[in-house]
Protein backbone atom coordinates (compact mmCIF):
# COMPACT_ATOMS: atom_id res chain seq x y z
CA UNK A 1 0.00 0.00 0.00
CA UNK A 2 1.43 3.21 -1.38
CA UNK A 3 1.55 6.33 1.37
CA UNK A 4 -1.48 8.25 -0.51
CA UNK A 5 -3.80 5.20 0.17
CA UNK A 6 -2.43 3.89 3.58
CA UNK A 7 -3.64 7.54 4.28
CA UNK A 8 -6.80 7.44 2.88
CA UNK A 9 -7.59 4.18 5.08
CA UNK A 10 -6.40 5.48 8.06
CA UNK A 11 -8.88 8.59 7.96
CA UNK A 12 -11.69 6.51 6.95
CA UNK A 13 -10.56 3.78 9.86
CA UNK A 14 -10.45 6.71 12.16
CA UNK A 15 -13.91 8.39 11.50
CA UNK A 16 -15.27 5.03 11.64
CA UNK A 17 -13.86 4.12 14.89
CA UNK A 18 -14.88 7.96 16.13
CA UNK A 19 -18.53 6.85 15.85
CA UNK A 20 -17.93 3.41 18.10
CA UNK A 21 -16.61 5.31 20.76
CA UNK A 22 -15.39 8.31 21.98
CA UNK A 23 -13.24 6.66 24.36
CA UNK A 24 -11.54 4.81 21.11
CA UNK A 25 -7.73 5.18 20.47
CA UNK A 26 -6.54 7.27 16.92
CA UNK A 27 -5.00 5.17 14.44
CA UNK A 28 -1.67 5.98 14.47
CA UNK A 29 0.50 6.36 11.38
CA UNK A 30 3.50 5.99 13.08
CA UNK A 31 4.39 2.43 11.34
CA UNK A 32 3.07 2.84 7.42
CA UNK A 33 5.50 -0.41 6.68
CA UNK A 34 3.43 -2.57 8.59
CA UNK A 35 0.02 -1.13 6.67
CA UNK A 36 -3.27 -0.52 8.25
CA UNK A 37 -3.59 -1.48 12.12
CA UNK A 38 -4.62 -0.08 15.67
CA UNK A 39 -2.99 1.64 18.08
CA UNK A 40 -3.92 2.90 21.35
CA UNK A 41 -3.57 6.41 23.18
CA UNK A 42 -3.91 8.11 25.81
CA UNK A 43 -6.90 10.45 26.22
CA UNK A 44 -6.03 14.06 27.55
CA UNK A 45 -7.36 14.42 30.98
CA UNK A 46 -10.93 16.08 31.52
CA UNK A 47 -9.79 17.71 35.08
CA UNK A 48 -6.75 18.99 36.43
CA UNK A 49 -4.43 16.77 38.66
CA UNK A 50 -5.94 18.18 41.62
CA UNK A 51 -9.64 18.88 40.74
CA UNK A 52 -10.09 15.31 42.76
CA UNK A 53 -8.64 16.58 45.98
CA UNK A 54 -9.41 15.57 48.64
CA UNK A 55 -10.81 12.31 47.39
CA UNK A 56 -7.93 11.55 45.65
CA UNK A 57 -4.84 13.89 45.78
CA UNK A 58 -3.05 15.37 42.56
CA UNK A 59 0.22 13.67 43.28
CA UNK A 60 -1.10 10.38 42.99
CA UNK A 61 -3.27 11.55 39.80
CA UNK A 62 0.24 12.63 38.20
CA UNK A 63 1.48 9.77 38.77
CA UNK A 64 -0.88 7.55 38.26
CA UNK A 65 -2.22 9.41 34.68
CA UNK A 66 1.23 10.38 33.74
CA UNK A 67 3.94 7.53 34.83
CA UNK A 68 1.21 4.52 34.56
CA UNK A 69 -1.09 4.52 32.21
CA UNK A 70 1.41 6.83 29.75
CA UNK A 71 3.54 3.83 30.40
CA UNK A 72 0.75 1.47 29.70
CA UNK A 73 -0.37 2.85 26.34
CA UNK A 74 3.47 3.10 25.14
CA UNK A 75 4.38 -0.29 25.82
CA UNK A 76 1.19 -2.17 24.11
CA UNK A 77 2.09 0.21 21.18
CA UNK A 78 5.30 -0.93 20.77
CA UNK A 79 4.68 -4.28 21.27
CA UNK A 80 1.52 -4.31 18.86
CA UNK A 81 4.43 -2.71 16.40
CA UNK A 82 7.11 -5.45 17.26
CA UNK A 83 4.45 -8.33 17.31
CA UNK A 84 3.33 -7.63 14.50
CA UNK A 85 -0.16 -7.50 15.21
CA UNK A 86 -3.59 -6.55 13.10
CA UNK A 87 -5.93 -5.42 14.67
CA UNK A 88 -8.93 -2.39 13.96
CA UNK A 89 -9.59 -1.53 17.12
CA UNK A 90 -10.24 -2.38 20.80
CA UNK A 91 -12.78 -4.21 20.46
CA UNK A 92 -11.08 -6.36 17.95
CA UNK A 93 -7.94 -6.22 19.86
CA UNK A 94 -9.64 -7.67 23.06
CA UNK A 95 -11.26 -10.22 21.35
CA UNK A 96 -8.37 -12.48 20.81
CA UNK A 97 -6.77 -11.06 23.66
CA UNK A 98 -6.32 -14.86 24.86
CA UNK A 99 -4.07 -15.59 21.52
CA UNK A 100 -1.75 -12.19 22.50
CA UNK A 101 1.32 -12.17 24.36
CA UNK A 102 0.99 -10.94 28.06
CA UNK A 103 2.72 -7.76 27.20
CA UNK A 104 -0.11 -7.26 24.72
CA UNK A 105 -2.71 -8.26 27.46
CA UNK A 106 -1.34 -6.81 30.35
CA UNK A 107 -0.64 -2.95 28.65
CA UNK A 108 -3.59 -3.49 26.08
CA UNK A 109 -6.03 -3.53 29.25
CA UNK A 110 -4.31 -0.48 31.09
CA UNK A 111 -4.43 1.51 28.24
CA UNK A 112 -8.12 1.00 27.50
CA UNK A 113 -9.15 0.32 31.34
CA UNK A 114 -7.92 3.56 32.49
CA UNK A 115 -8.88 6.26 29.49
CA UNK A 116 -12.34 4.69 30.58
CA UNK A 117 -11.38 5.03 34.63
CA UNK A 118 -10.82 8.72 34.01
CA UNK A 119 -14.25 9.34 32.94
CA UNK A 120 -15.55 7.75 35.30
CA UNK A 121 -14.35 10.72 37.31
CA UNK A 122 -15.99 13.84 37.71
CA UNK A 123 -15.08 17.01 40.60
CA UNK A 124 -18.55 17.97 40.08
CA UNK A 125 -20.76 15.97 42.84
CA UNK A 126 -23.58 14.07 40.67
CA UNK A 127 -26.84 13.02 41.59
CA UNK A 128 -27.81 9.75 39.76
CA UNK A 129 -29.54 10.33 36.49
CA UNK A 130 -32.84 8.85 37.38
CA UNK A 131 -32.74 6.12 34.20
CA UNK A 132 -29.54 4.62 36.11
CA UNK A 133 -31.00 4.58 39.30
CA UNK A 134 -33.62 2.98 38.37
CA UNK A 135 -31.78 0.57 36.52
CA UNK A 136 -29.54 0.22 39.42
CA UNK A 137 -32.70 -0.47 41.66
CA UNK A 138 -33.93 -2.98 39.09
CA UNK A 139 -31.47 -4.73 39.41
CA UNK A 140 -29.96 -4.62 42.93
CA UNK A 141 -33.00 -3.21 45.17
CA UNK A 142 -31.76 -0.03 45.96
CA UNK A 143 -29.08 2.06 45.42
CA UNK A 144 -27.65 1.68 48.74
CA UNK A 145 -27.50 -1.87 47.77
CA UNK A 146 -25.57 -1.66 44.84
CA UNK A 147 -22.82 0.35 46.52
CA UNK A 148 -22.68 -2.34 49.12
CA UNK A 149 -22.47 -5.12 46.40
CA UNK A 150 -19.88 -2.97 44.40
CA UNK A 151 -17.78 -2.28 47.50
CA UNK A 152 -17.53 -5.81 48.07
CA UNK A 153 -16.14 -7.08 44.95
CA UNK A 154 -13.91 -4.39 45.31
CA UNK A 155 -12.52 -5.31 48.58
CA UNK A 156 -12.54 -9.20 47.46
CA UNK A 157 -10.40 -8.77 44.35
CA UNK A 158 -7.01 -9.87 45.78
CA UNK A 159 -4.54 -8.33 45.20
CA UNK A 160 -4.25 -5.87 41.91
CA UNK A 161 -7.44 -5.18 39.72
CA UNK A 162 -10.63 -3.50 38.69
CA UNK A 163 -14.03 -3.23 40.16
CA UNK A 164 -16.99 -3.22 37.20
CA UNK A 165 -20.62 -1.89 36.81
CA UNK A 166 -21.85 -3.67 33.77
CA UNK A 167 -24.74 -4.36 31.55
CA UNK A 168 -24.89 -7.67 30.57
CA UNK A 169 -28.13 -7.78 27.91
CA UNK A 170 -30.56 -8.32 31.33
CA UNK A 171 -29.46 -5.80 33.85
CA UNK A 172 -26.60 -4.27 35.66
CA UNK A 173 -24.28 -6.45 37.84
CA UNK A 174 -20.54 -6.06 39.49
CA UNK A 175 -17.75 -7.75 39.13
CA UNK A 176 -14.03 -7.90 39.12
CA UNK A 177 -11.26 -8.39 37.42
CA UNK A 178 -7.41 -8.91 38.24
CA UNK A 179 -4.68 -6.99 37.03
CA UNK A 180 -5.58 -5.07 33.77
CA UNK A 181 -8.17 -7.61 32.83
CA UNK A 182 -11.54 -6.11 31.72
CA UNK A 183 -15.24 -7.08 30.95
CA UNK A 184 -14.09 -7.19 26.66
CA UNK A 185 -11.41 -9.99 27.21
CA UNK A 186 -12.34 -12.98 25.40
CA UNK A 187 -11.53 -15.30 28.25
CA UNK A 188 -12.86 -12.78 31.11
CA UNK A 189 -15.03 -14.72 33.08
CA UNK A 190 -17.16 -11.69 33.73
CA UNK A 191 -18.44 -10.30 30.57
CA UNK A 192 -20.53 -7.04 29.69
CA UNK A 193 -20.95 -3.21 28.40
CA UNK A 194 -18.85 -1.74 31.36
CA UNK A 195 -20.59 1.72 32.87
CA UNK A 196 -18.21 2.46 35.71
CA UNK A 197 -15.16 1.13 36.47
CA UNK A 198 -12.91 1.27 39.80
CA UNK A 199 -8.89 0.88 39.50
CA UNK A 200 -7.74 -1.21 42.64
CA UNK A 201 -4.54 -1.38 42.29
CA UNK A 202 -2.51 0.25 45.34
CA UNK A 203 -1.07 2.40 43.00
CA UNK A 204 -4.37 4.33 42.61
CA UNK A 205 -4.45 4.86 46.85
CA UNK A 206 -1.29 3.95 48.26
CA UNK A 207 0.26 7.47 48.80
CA UNK A 208 -3.44 8.78 50.71
CA UNK A 209 -4.79 6.03 51.94
CA UNK A 210 -2.06 3.55 52.48
CA UNK A 211 -3.40 0.03 52.93
CA UNK A 212 -7.01 1.19 53.69
CA UNK A 213 -8.78 -0.12 50.02
CA UNK A 214 -11.67 0.63 52.63
CA UNK A 215 -11.42 4.28 52.86
CA UNK A 216 -10.40 4.99 49.09
CA UNK A 217 -13.54 3.42 48.06
CA UNK A 218 -16.00 5.19 50.36
CA UNK A 219 -14.19 8.20 49.35
CA UNK A 220 -14.64 7.55 45.69
CA UNK A 221 -18.34 7.77 45.76
CA UNK A 222 -17.95 11.54 46.37
CA UNK A 223 -16.18 11.68 42.58
CA UNK A 224 -18.00 9.78 40.24
CA UNK A 225 -19.18 10.95 37.27
CA UNK A 226 -22.97 8.58 37.34
CA UNK A 227 -23.96 11.38 33.97
CA UNK A 228 -21.39 9.51 32.18
CA UNK A 229 -22.32 5.73 33.43
CA UNK A 230 -26.33 6.79 32.99
CA UNK A 231 -24.91 7.63 29.22
CA UNK A 232 -23.62 4.42 28.53
CA UNK A 233 -27.13 2.75 29.47
CA UNK A 234 -28.65 2.17 26.60
MN1 LIG B 1 -4.05 2.20 37.63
Amino acid sequence: MDRRHFLANTVKAGVAAAVVSPLLSKISEAAPEHGFTFYFQQDSLLYAFDALEPYIDAQTMEIHYGKHHAAYVKNVNDAISKEHIHVTNEYTFFAQVSKFSPTLRNNGGGAWNHNFFWQCLTPQKQEIPQKLSDAIVASFGSVEAFKEAFTKVAMGQFGSGWAWLVHDGNGLKVGSTPNQDNPYMDDSPFWGKPLLALDVWEHAYYLKYQNKRKDYIDQWWNIVNWQFAADRLI
